[in-house]
């Protein structure tokens, strides 16, 4: 991918380590969310520190609690870096998270719709509230995830995501929220995410993961998320990443804001390079030794 100019993470960073099992994807089907421990090499992770630093030191990236008052610079988020830089491409297009979501959302092809960092620094108050990535894409279809990577140890003390599993098969459409407030931005269409915290069962339900770096836990864009503040004295740095598979087209929804590759993109078409990478391909038919056919 010349446009995204070299990658300076060495390939051996990049390398697959292990293959997804059949109970994995099992259990991202029936739950919308699946923590597959040591998938990536936490090499890889320790490498990215670098980069997240440089991002975290841009204009790419937002101060969250700054929308709801804060002052503490404590909830840093940015998207889109893989854009602007090479590491954040090689860690997006190149390393096993896009072989991996192709086998979890069982998609033929994959392509690369955005990238994240999401850092709480120790002691951040700020929750992430609870709410679906669907509702922020301008994206229809089924065969869309996020990759969550840590490059910390994470859990609940730390801010770790938490999940409601079967959330993904709920009919409704959710509108967003303000991400550090549940309220929705103004506009958009769709119901609100019920308060999952007031509601005991749905509480109860919540599910969440101990990680470490070269874990990934991967969710449905339908599934509900949202994560506690950072109540350790650990910074808890991720770096997600959404992609999408064979049946999403662009679709414009009212109210979410949009990038410019979002405006330049047709409402109705796949995602298609450049502006949406492809970032896996069907694997060729093999020949059959016998007919000298594919199969
Ligand atoms: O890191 C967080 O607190 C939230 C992550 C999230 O919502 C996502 O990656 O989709």
């Amino acid at each position: 991918m010349p446009r995204y100019g070299k990658a300076v993470l060495s390939p051996d960073l990049l390398a697959d380590l292990r293959p997804i099992t059949d109970d994995e994807v099992a259990t991202f089907e029936r739950d919308g969310v699946v923590h597959l421990p040591g998938v990536l090499n936490p090499a890889l992770l320790a490498a990215m520190a670098e980069p997240l630093e440089a991002v975290l030191a841009s204009p790419e990236v937002a101060d969250l609690g700054a929308m709801v008052g804060g002052t503490d610079g404590t909830f840093a988020a940015g998207t889109d870096h893989f854009r602007t830089h090479p590491d954040f491409a090689a860690f997006s297009c190149r390393s096993p998270l896009p072989s991996i979501a192709a086998v979890l959302l069982r998609s033929q092809s994959l392509w690369l719709v955005e990238d994240s960092v999401l850092v709480k620094e120790p002691g951040s108050p700020h929750r992430t509230q609870f709410h679906t990535d669907l509702g922020y894409f301008h994206l229809r279809g089924t065969q869309i995830c996020t990759t969550w990577a840590p490059l910390d140890h994470a859990g609940p003390a730390s801010g770790m995501v938490q999940y409601l599993p079967g959330s993904h098969r709920w009919t409704q459409d959710f509108r967003p929220n303000y991400f550090v407030d549940p309220e929705p931005l103004a506009d958009t269409l769709g119901e609100v995410i019920p308060d999952i915290l007031a509601d005991p069962a749905l509480a109860e339900a919540l599910i969440t993961f101990e990680v470490a770096p070269g874990d990934v836990v991967i969710h449905h864009a339908r599934t509900i998320h949202g994560g506690p503040a950072n109540t350790s004295a650990t910074r808890r740095r991720a770096i997600s990443v959404r992609y999408g598979g064979d049946d999403v087209r662009h679709f414009r929804k009212i109210g979410v804001p949009a990038t410019r590759w979002q405006l330049a993109a047709l409402p109705g078409t796949p995602l298609a390079d450049p502006d949406w990478p492809q970032v896996h391909r069907p694997r060729p038919p093999r020949a059959s030794a016998a007919s000298g056919f594919p199969t």
